[in-house]
């Protein structure tokens, strides 16, 4: 089957962003309110009391972004479509005047030399569709597969690089069982269910769009490298790769979840929520894959569980594995996280092995508290550009060793909002000022911009 992805003779380069983080304007031009608007106004779950309803002001600013883009010459831009603006209930009626955002965002790409990498889900669960029981239901893949035809329909036509989800782990887990992620429910059992259901939709989905013609359809996995501590960490290290890892790969390139996430996730076992057919839909369903990657997972056992003080770490998201600690070594970036280049290039390897796809970095970066300023005033991030030189680095290592690695993406261009962490946890390659949010690009702005220029000019 043909591709749409670059084709991997250098890697290719983009940048990133998702509705719910960006766009602000949440009641515009007829959107509908999601999950995260619901959640974020639910006292205590967000840690500055904010939500997403001005963020970065991309809906009213599309122009502001699409010059960043063209400034840094990235081959390509992934966004996602709100799913509320373009079906403000989560099904049937359709709202041309969120469409109406996706083309122009679009066509302001195209007409700069910028490829759209366009995702369908990155976690803005129209409400409606979550008062009927949201991910946990069957259903709701099957909306998903309609409002992904819909889309496809309108932007097919300039759009070649699709991701039906973004991290349908965050979706389940941190959703429903850590419940620090909307819907922010505790019930391990309804995590496996949304599980189940977000790949379902996925390969509902994907159908739909290669059905249509689509050659070029993929998912995006935050997956990990698993590191047991020692040897007596090993059986949780197994587990949190099967609630983490295997849980998608298993139906992806197996048609199956393996014994042990079976035994973990009983309703991974229940044939009335994996229905005869469903593996068999999913298995072979992607064209590429995306992999985001941030920080290995330690893995260790014993001990106070006193939380290892990194964001998304957290155990109540391997629901049945007990026992289990995160253990984060050495520096650490402003979420927690443990900056760890060989994990990128471990995982890479390994993934292409494991599922013979074309793969793409699509998100990789770092949060810093931007506290040192350039005489200019704008943010002077060398730890920022240090992330990003190291993980290219890897990127580029995992490639000589032979993982079909196409793009990398960074994440993101513009500093937004953190899910549960609010404004308070800055990725951005621009800084956004919160009263007005006028966009000044940082150091690493334009070190990527040169980076990209050089990468340009040595094969053109
Ligand atoms: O901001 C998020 C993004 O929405 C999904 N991947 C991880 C990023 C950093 O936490």
């Amino acid at each position: 089957m043909s591709s749409h992805l670059p084709d991997g003779t250098r890697l290719a380069y983009g940048t990133a962003t998702a509705a719910y983080q960006v766009e602000g304007s949440t009641t515009a031009d007829g959107r509908g309110p999601s999950i995260w608007d619901t959640f974020t106004a639910r006292p205590g779950t967000i840690k500055d009391h904010s939500d997403g309803s001005v963020a970065c002001a991309s809906y009213l600013r599309l122009d502001d972004d699409l010059e960043l883009l063209a400034g840094l010459g990235v081959d390509f831009y992934r966004f996602s479509v709100a799913w509320p603006r373009v079906q403000p209930t989560g099904s049937g009626a359709v709202e041309p005047r969120g469409l109406a955002y996706y083309d122009r965002l679009v066509d302001g790409l195209l007409a700069r030399g910028v490829q759209p990498m366009a995702t369908l889900y990155h976690w803005d669960l129209p409400q409606p569709l979550e008062d009927a029981g949201g991910w946990p239901e069957r259903a709701t893949a099957e909306r998903f597969a309609d409002y992904a035809a819909v889309v496809h329909d309108h932007l097919g036509d300039r759009v070649q690089v699709w991701a039906t989800h973004n991290e349908p782990w965050c979706a389940a887990y941190l959703g429903h069982a850590a419940g620090v992620h909307a819907p922010g429910k505790r019930e391990p059992e309804a995590a496996h269910r949304a599980a189940h259901h977000l790949l379902l939709g996925h390969g509902l989905a994907a159908a739909r769009l290669h059905e249509a013609g689509a050659d070029t359809v993929g998912i995006v996995l935050n997956l990990t490298p698993v590191w047991p501590e020692r040897p007596e960490a090993a059986e949780a290290a197994d587990g949190v790769d099967a609630i983490h890892n295997r849980v998608w790969l298993g139906p992806l390139v197996d048609g199956a979840y393996d014994e042990r996430l079976r035994a973990l996730a009983a309703p991974l076992d229940d044939s009335e929520v994996v229905r005869d057919g469903d593996l068999a839909l999913v298995q072979g369903s992607a064209d590429w894959l995306g992999v985001n990657y941030y920080t290995p997972a330690r893995v260790d056992v014993g001990g106070d569980d006193t939380g290892s003080g990194a964001v998304g770490q957290d155990t109540s998201a391997y629901p049945g594995v007990t026992d289990l600690r995160f253990a984060p070594r050495g520096s650490r970036t402003a979420m927690g996280w443990e900056v760890e280049p060989r994990g990128l290039e471990e995982l890479l390897v390994d993934v292409h092995r494991r599922t013979d796809l074309p793969l793409v970095v699509t998100e990789n970066g770092a949060a810093y508290d931007d506290s040192a300023r350039a005489e200019d005033g704008s943010v002077d991030d060398p730890d920022r550009i240090a992330y990003l030189q190291d993980h290219l680095a890897a990127v580029e290592l995992a490639r000589s060793a032979g993982a079909d690695v196409r793009a990398y993406v960074a994440w993101t261009l513009l500093d937004n909002f953190e899910w549960a962490e609010g404004y308070t946890k800055k990725f951005g390659l621009v800084e956004i000022d919160p009263d007005d949010q006028h966009r000044t690009p940082k150091a690493s702005y334009r070190w990527y911009a040169e980076r990209l220029h050089d990468a340009t000019a040595r094969t053109s």
